[in-house]
């Protein structure tokens, strides 16, 4: 199952790192590295699906840039990076909690069993409970044949723990254990998930079983519930499309877009794993994440409503209930549902198609029985701004623009992405911080599709949706709707070398990403 190739990634990856004070990385470190990865993306993973025509290989190429820029991303990233692999390759005692990456053969439903990558053999990986500040340590041992990388997404971590190499953290080789160790923080819902390139193979990153939930318990935890469930949205066995061909609406110039042929909740699809049993009378709390790849997701459940509680993690200043909830990828609500209406139901995706692809789970009542139960809830747009304060925000120390826009790829190629007008890595930095100071992102996304904007190591207050302000909702990843406007703000609060980027695996992948960085 092992490469097959000559070229060692980790091997040149360590050893270019070490001469990192030597050598000038843009013009040397990155060619080398660039050629090597190359060869390595030229030999079948897994003798699988994977496949590569021709007319793939200048878009292959662009994606690649991203690990190539990493690998020679300045000489300040590179020593960090080779002071922290030290550190974390002496490892001694016991680490307090471990995650093997290996294969898995995932039964979404009987006899519907698909080939990933998961964490400890499961989807979701384990359910990280960690206590807030109190450190903690965790090895990743990486059996599988490329190197890899876990991001703990919501976390303020330091540059190099965080789990990004383009922020300057360290790869888990192939067949290595590398610890991780951290200070949790802030408390609520966080989740960790795989922050590897995928580039054009859909059974990577984050289109595989790779992601889990990290609960991160404050001091003192209200526990005003009967009954907590956590549940993950996936979706499964990606294929690219040309959407064009399928119906009418794409532009004609639109490059590939991901579809999918089955969706989950947790490991199973709807109607095939264990219902949710609850009691008339819980309240009950639900974590839910939407890990999947690309796709939104929008749920309801019906005679139920959803009261929100915190989004992305973050207790929101107004409680609302809601009867549909959107997530878009990477984003989580914690919200509580009355259990009020005795019956047998289903939670899932508001679109029939999605529950059909399987994306729901069955609520079952205590001594209730018969099929489950769906009807449409009413229409209700999605809208941030109703679980916020209605006050006036403070103003930032600096504004920046960011605008976001597609390059079409043509029928059957690869779109890119750009922000001001660059991709990656041509963004990098996208701006520079100060400690202390407080900066409003102005983002504007001038194109037609969604763009979950994602930062790392920081929260920031979401101030401006379209043209209702608002403020007090804290998040890390905001969805854009197509062709609209946001402003967030946020404060410069934990120095070093910062990501973001668009949860989209493919528009991450083909260039939506920038660095922002500290004076
Ligand atoms: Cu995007």
């Amino acid at each position: 199952m092992g490469w097959a190739g000559p070229c060692d990634a980790a091997k040149w990856r360590f050893a270019l790192i070490g001469r990192a004070d030597t050598r000038d990385p843009a013009s040397c470190a990155g060619t080398l590295v660039r050629l090597c990865i190359w060869t390595l993306i030229r030999i079948p993973p897994l003798g699988s699906s994977y496949s590569m025509s021709t007319s793939h290989q200048p878009a292959l190429a662009s994606l690649l840039d991203r690990r190539s820029f990493v690998i020679g991303a300045g000489a300040a990233g590179i020593a960090l990076g080779a002071a922290i692999g030290e550190a974390y390759t002496q490892i001694a005692a016991a680490a307090d909690y471990s995650l093997r990456i290996a294969p898995l053969k995932l039964e979404l439903a009987p006899g519907k069993v698909i080939e990933t990558f998961a964490y400890n053999g499961t989807v979701p990986g384990p359910a990280l409970r960690l206590r807030e500040g109190r450190q903690v340590s965790i090895d990743i041992r990486n059996d599988t044949d490329v190197d890899e990388i876990i991001h703990w997404h919501g976390l303020y971590v330091p540059s190099p723990a965080d789990g990004a190499m383009e922020e300057g953290s360290p790869m888990v080789p192939r067949g290595g254990t590398r610890r991780y160790t951290f200070a949790p923080k802030p408390a609520g819902t966080r989740w960790y998930h795989s922050h590897d390139i995928a580039g054009t193979d859909l059974t990577r990153s984050l289109y595989s079983g790779m992601y889990g939930f990290l609960i991160v318990a404050p001091a003192a935890d209200a526990g005003r519930y009967d009954q907590e469930v956590l549940l993950a949205a996936h979706h499964w066995e990606g294929s690219w499309v040309s959407m064009q061909d399928l119906r009418k609406g794409p532009p004609p110039d639109n490059g590939l877009e991901v579809m999918y042929g089955s969706a989950s909740f947790n490991d199973k699809m709807l109607g095939h794993g264990e219902p949710v049993r609850v009691r008339e009378g819980q309240r009950v709390l639900f974590r839910l994440l939407n890990a999947s790849p690309t796709e939104n997701v929008a749920l309801a459940l019906p005679g139920h409503r959803f009261t929100v509680i915190a989004l992305d993690g973050n207790p929101v200043p107004t409680q609302r209930s809601v009867d549909t909830l959107f997530l878009a990828p990477a984003e989580r609500a914690d919200v509580v549902i009355e259990m009020n209406r005795p019956g047998i139901w289903i939670l899932g995706g508001i679109k029939d198609e999605d529950r059909t692809l399987g994306l729901g789970v069955v609520v079952e009542y205590a001594n209730q029985h018969g099929e489950p139960q769906w009807s449409p809830p009413p229409d209700s747009p999605w809208d941030y701004t109703i679980f916020g304060h209605d006050r006036p925000v403070s103003s930032p120390d600096e504004r920046l623009d960011l605008l976001f826009e597609k390059v079409p790829g043509g029928h059957g190629g690869y779109n890119r992405w750009t922000i001001n007008g660059k991709s990656w890595p041509n963004t990098n930095p996208l701006f520079t911080t100060e400690t202390g100071k407080r900066y409003r992102l102005a983002m504007t996304n001038k194109s037609g599709d969604n763009h979950p904007v994602h930062i790392h190591r920081h929260s920031f207050e979401v101030t401006k949706v379209g043209e209702k302000t608002t403020a007090g909702v804290m998040k890390d990843t905001i969805n854009m709707t197509r062709f609209s406007t946001v402003e967030i703000d946020f404060t410069a609060d934990d120095p070093g070398p910062t990501l973001l980027h668009c949860h989209h695996q493919d528009h991450q992948d083909e260039g939506f990403m920038g660095l922002m960085t500290y004076l």
